[in-house]
């Protein structure tokens, strides 16, 4: 009976740290993300904000596919921003070589660029545009991406 409460006690333990660890990695982000937190590209623009200021993301042509040339458009709302922007192509915790896209100044607070989403290899469809705010931080738009 002792050994049985042991095993029960033991597993009870298991189970428990393993559901604890993944509560953590969704509330940290890690592979996985809630739907509010992602952008449906595919449909239409998206817009977040960091601090008071809005950034709106938009790519064509739409749906957004991979081995396509795309054009990243940017509108900023509340911050000075030079004539250039800088965004970064990833995926989330998987390392897809470094594809940084140049926006260029292409009105008032609106910029634009051309780049490609290369195919992965591990099927896994979820992308990441990273738009950096000079002086404000960064700004993600996690999307999905057609293969
Ligand atoms: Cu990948």
């Amino acid at each position: 009976m002792r050994m049985f409460i042991k095993i029960i006690y033991r597993y009870g333990i298991c189970i428990l740290v393993t559901a604890l660890m993944c509560c953590l990695g969704l509330t940290h982000g890690i592979g996985i993300l809630s739907a509010e937190e992602k952008c449906d590209l595919s449909k239409g623009a998206c817009m977040k904000t960091v601090g008071d200021s809005e950034v709106t993301l938009d790519i064509s042509p739409k749906p957004v596919k991979a081995m396509e040339s795309l054009i990243f458009s940017v509108h900023v709302k509340g911050v000075n921003t030079g004539d250039n922007l800088v965004l970064e192509l990833a995926m989330p915790g998987m390392y897809m070589g470094d594809n940084h896209v140049l926006l260029k100044k292409a009105g008032e607070s609106r910029y634009s660029g051309e780049g490609v989403i290369p195919r992965c290899h591990s099927g896994k469809t979820l992308w990441s545009a990273t738009v950096d705010l000079p002086g404000k931080g960064q700004v993600e738009f996690p999307f999905d991406v057609l293969y």
